[in-house]
């Protein structure tokens, strides 16, 4: 069975860019939600003890699934999503070796980043944006609909935008673009991004 994994840091620890009324909702109701409803579908199943990467895949080819792919799917999402922010409070540079990579792969932070808001406004409807790193070692993003998930199309994950309407309507109602800037300008997690490149 799956568990709930504490917020990795306090949930007031984004605002003002992200409200601690949001986080909490986000994380105590929502996610919670996703985690509940993976273990009552899973339970008794030839499923129960898989990893959650293996239920996604398995659960990904069948569509009678449907129920346990977006609910696993969801939480692999959002355990990703709590790791790609770090507190407004800190400080945080790329590191070198990331900084690199996205020089090399888009021409420039700046580049990277446009492409990565481009995935997040891209995504019509609920869904998410990506940064990822292809099997050749290659920086690119990604946008998914709904729990869709990077590493089914062949990317692993490095940084994860959660763009459902629960993600920033409380804070910045219909404006995701403000919601997007806020984050990229302050709270990626840049240093959990290169350990997910494994650089
Ligand atoms: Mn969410």
């Amino acid at each position: 069975m799956f568990t709930l994994k504490d917020l990795p840091y306090a949930a007031d620890a984004m605002a003002p860019y992200i409200s601690e009324q949001t986080m909490t909702l986000h994380h105590d109701k929502h996610h919670q939600a996703y985690v509940n409803n993976l273990n009552k579908f899973i339970e008794g199943t030839e499923l129960a003890d898989k990893p959650l990467k293996e239920i996604i895949e398995i659960s990904a080819k069948n569509p009678e699934m449907a129920g346990i792919f977006n609910n696993g799917a969801q939480n692999l999402n959002h355990e990703i999503f709590w790791d790609s922010l770090h507190p407004a409070s800190q400080e945080m540079a790329v590191p070198e070796s990331l900084q690199k990579l996205i020089e090399r792969d888009f021409g420039s932070m700046e580049k990277m980043l446009e492409e990565f808001k481009a995935a997040a406004m891209g995504q019509f409807g609920s869904g998410w944006a990506w940064l990822g790193m292809d099997s050749e070692g290659r920086l690119k993003t990604l946008k998914t609909s709904n729990a869709d998930t990077a590493f089914l199309h062949g990317l692993k994950p490095l940084l994860a935008l959660d763009v459902w309407e629960h993600s920033y309507y409380l804070d910045y109602q219909n404006r995701r673009g403000e919601f997007v800037d806020a984050v990229f300008a302050n709270l990626l997690n840049w240093e959990n991004a290169a350990k997910r490149a494994e650089l």
